[in-house]
């Protein structure tokens, strides 16, 4: 069976627990303990394909985003999920900047942008220019929300598909 180490990466407050829970538990947690330390989950990934490959789901349990950079949490990582809040401009910006510097750190990896809370319908702010931008670069992005569920297997599902990609 494949493993795959992913780190959560992305700002706070973003959603990067709240997406885990989601994709892991298929719930949402109106309630929310923070706690320091890393959270580990799993799960089994079954691709259209047939191929099976279990991630194993790094998640940062503070509320410092720079913690993410940290050398223990990002060692042995395989690919990541780059979360912004759709609600927050700043944390596309941020998005960004984290990315460089993990892939400064880790070299080339497959990530996907999550552009997370798309269930805020009339609060969202991302840039559409920005985010044309990244899309010109070749970055795979995932409308998601963590609270309806929208987009979340599918972004999990396409971080797999490049996992799998020779
Ligand atoms: P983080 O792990 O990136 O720091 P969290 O972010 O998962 O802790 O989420 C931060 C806050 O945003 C939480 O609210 C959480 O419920 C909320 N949230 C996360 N994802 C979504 C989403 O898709 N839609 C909406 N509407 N809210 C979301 P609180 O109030 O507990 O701080
Ligand atoms: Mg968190």
């Amino acid at each position: 069976m494949l493993t795959r180490k992913i780190c959560m990466i992305g700002d706070f407050a973003v959603g990067k627990t709240s997406l885990v829970e989601r994709y892991v538990h298929s719930t949402f947690s109106e309630e929310y303990h923070t706690t320091i330390g890393v959270k580990v989950d799993s799960k089994l990934l079954e691709l259209p394909s047939g191929d099976r490959l279990t991630l194993v789901l790094w998640d940062i349990a503070g509320t410092d985003r720079l913690a993410t950079l940290d050398a223990n949490y990002l060692q042995g990582a395989t690919g990541y999920l780059l979360v912004a809040d759709s609600t927050r401009r700043e944390t596309l910006e941020t998005a960004v900047g984290l990315q460089q510097q993990v892939e400064s750190r880790l070299g080339p990896r497959p990530f996907v942008l999550l552009t997370n809370k798309q269930d805020l319908g009339e609060q969202l702010e991302l840039n559409p220019d920005a985010l044309r931008q990244l899309d010109s670069r070749g970055w795979h992005r995932v409308p998601t929300s963590a609270l309806s569920g929208e987009g979340v297997e599918k972004a999990f599902a396409q971080l797999g598909q490049q996992l799998l990609a020779p």
